[in-house]
């Protein structure tokens, strides 16, 4: 397989850990949606990171779709989803927040970098900076009583979301989310840093 994106998407880098830690064998191809964009659209005009090439050629775009057939190569041991209902309703809620805690970043990314600063509409950023402090209160507070993973006794799917999206967040906009944001977040980040998988997919 064939994964298409930069480490420094907190998209494809879930994927990347994902696969690292569920022990399927990847090729990283570490293209940028902006500056390989040519390059990028020749594999997929769609221009999506992460892209998973399969053998067969077939395209997969969509890190969770990406990780949900991923888990479909997986013995049911090294799944990273959780068995029991209710962990699993706690993962999907962690899930959740840190996928919205990931746009709202990068529509802050994006704003600064990609727009002309006389075309920043502040309304618009001031309601986004909102939302993202909003995703961070709440997925704090699902780690407040977390001793050391969320689920089994072991680092799962919302863990290492939840990690990197903070770690993402942290690199991008670090003025507007501070690490006493979230210190229950800040101690779970530095936890799955410390994991094979991460450091061999560092962004
Ligand atoms: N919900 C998607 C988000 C993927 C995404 O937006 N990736 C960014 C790179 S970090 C991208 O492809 N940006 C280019 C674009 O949307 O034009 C996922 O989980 O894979």
């Amino acid at each position: 397989m064939r994964l298409i994106g930069m480490l420094d998407s907190p998209y494809v880098r879930r994927v990347a850990v994902s696969l690292a830690m569920m022990d399927l064998p990847f090729a990283l191809e570490p293209l940028s949606v902006f500056r390989d964009l040519d390059a990028f659209a020749a594999i997929n005009p769609v221009v999506k990171a992460p892209t998973l090439v399969l053998d067969d050629g077939t395209q997969l775009i969509n890190s969770t779709l990406i990780l949900a057939y991923a888990e479909r190569l997986t013995p049911i041991e090294r799944h990273l989803t959780p068995a029991a209902v209710d962990d699993y309703v706690a993962a999907q809620r962690v899930i959740g927040l840190a996928l919205a805690a990931c746009e709202k970043t990068m529509q802050i990314a994006y704003e600064r970098r990609l727009r002309p600063a006389e075309k920043q509409h502040q309304p618009w950023l001031e309601r986004i900076q909102a939302q993202l402090i909003a995703a961070y209160t709440l997925l704090d507070a699902c780690y407040s009583k977390v001793d050391e993973w969320l689920a089994e006794g072991r680092p799962l799917q919302a863990d290492i979301t939840a990690a990197i999206a903070w770690q993402f967040t942290r690199a991008t906009v670090p003025d507007i989310v501070t690490l006493q944001r979230a210190p229950a977040l800040a101690a779970l980040s530095l936890r799955a840093a410390a994991l094979p998988a991460f450091l061999a997919n560092s962004g």
